[in-house]
């Protein structure tokens, strides 16, 4: 549609993996409903629709085990494709879930030898999205986990996992690759329980590694919902910590399985505040790691993806509205109660902690004072719902 001020253009930087719209709506009590795609038809299909990139796992555009000259036919393929539609690809990923041998794990496995497998995986995987131009590299641990907690891994687990991304890390290094790394939380599924399971978990095991520098999180919407979380929260922190360095969009309803839904298809609020934040305070690729319902025909797919992008853009907009609202910025500065004088004794000195200790403080006005949150969360909802 041409003049649409929603239509996604290539400035939004907007990112869908191979596995996303190739989803084939395979679920756990149900065979596929729709064809595997061909990586170059999804280069030129998401091209059309106004992406900016394309992310692949290892897998998803080189069959496992596929011999030498086939990968590399393959790969000529995917960059034709590339280079005729100015596709990127700005994140590559290892797939260390599907094969069985990762079973019981694949950096924390008990077993050193599919440890090795893991670490041997991953290494030709990062030369791959290395040679494809990816300047991020996620690692979402589908595997790293357990239903058994008897077997002792609870503490083993997190030491071979350390050892495995500090080994990476130096491969990056040894190789002069310039990838940053991106933890991808992941509360439970398909493990009973999963190691690191949310944003905050992966920002306090960054500052273990010996690298700290190149490893930042990859904060999903479902995984942060599955665990009961705020996904606003767990992005704030991570652009608080400096680790956002990229991020799965999508939607999910409470308390369910990973839904993967269209972006906003369920929680437009929490998906406007996503969006403010990123408007904000993020310049990477917005990924869109969803997929279309296992309803859906081809058709279906294109749609998916098109909603995920135009949300976003609507999103921003209202987000933008919120900035510009007089009404709604008058009440959240009259929310904030600056004080210079005791903000200046906030600051520590042993004066200050002496004069503050001493002070007395209006006790009974701060007990009783409305702070006008409930004004303010009708006019962003007014904004949201568009009457505003
Ligand atoms: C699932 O949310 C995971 C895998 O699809 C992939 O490893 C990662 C990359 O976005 N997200
Ligand atoms: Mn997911
Ligand atoms: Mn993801």
């Amino acid at each position: 549609m041409s003049g649409d001020r929603y239509a996604p253009t290539r400035e939004d930087r907007f990112t869908f993996g191979l596995w996303t719209v190739g989803n084939v709506g395979r679920d756990p009590f149900g065979e596929p409903t729709r064809p595997t795609l061909d990586p170059v038809d999804t280069v030129h299909a998401l091209s059309d629709l106004g992406a900016w990139g394309v992310n692949f796992h290892d897998d998803d555009l080189v069959p496992r085990g596929a011999p030498a000259a086939e990968r590399d036919r393959i790969v000529r393929r995917f960059r034709e494709a590339l280079d005729a539609t100015g596709m990127v690809v700005p994140m590559a990923t290892t797939n260390l879930f599907a094969d069985p041998a990762f079973k019981d794990g694949a950096f924390t496995s008990a077993d050193a030898r599919v440890r090795a497998y893991a670490l041997q995986k991953t290494m030709r995987a990062m030369d791959l999205g290395v040679e494809l131009g990816a300047r991020t590299y996620v690692f979402w641990g589908g595997r790293e986990g357990s239903e058994v907690d008897g077997a002792g891994k609870l503490l083993d687990g997190l030491g071979w996992y350390r050892d495995a991304l500090n080994y990476l890390a130096d491969y990056a290094e040894a190789q002069g690759y310039d990838l940053r790394f991106a933890l991808e939380p992941k509360p439970n599924e398909p493990r009973g329980d999963l190691f690191l399971p949310t944003v905050g978990s992966l920002l306090g095991f960054i500052a273990t590694l010996d690298r700290p520098e190149r490893f930042g999180v990859n904060p999903e919407f479902a995984h942060e919902a599955m665990a009961g979380l705020s996904f606003p929260h767990a992005l704030a922190q991570a652009i608080d910590a400096g680790k956002l360095f990229h991020v799965d969009l999508n939607d999910q309803k409470m308390a369910r399985f990973d839904q993967d839904l269209r972006f906003g298809a369920e929680n437009a609020k929490t998906a406007l505040f996503t969006v403010a934040l990123l408007e904000k305070r993020y310049d990477g690729p917005k990924h869109f790691d969803a997929h279309a319902l296992r309803t859906e025909d081809a058709r279906g797919v294109w749609a998916f993806a098109a909603g995920c992008m135009r949300t976003y853009k609507i999103l921003a907009e209202k987000a933008r509205r919120l900035e510009e609202d007089d009404e709604l910025r008058q009440a959240i500065a009259a929310y904030r109660m600056p004080d210079a004088e005791l903000e200046g004794l906030m600051r520590f000195s042993p004066e200050n902690a002496s004069a503050l200790k001493d002070r007395s403080l209006p006790l009974d006005e701060l007990r009783t004072r409305g702070p006008g949150l409930e004004r303010i969360d009708q006019m962003v909802t007014e904004v949201l719902l568009g009457v505003r």
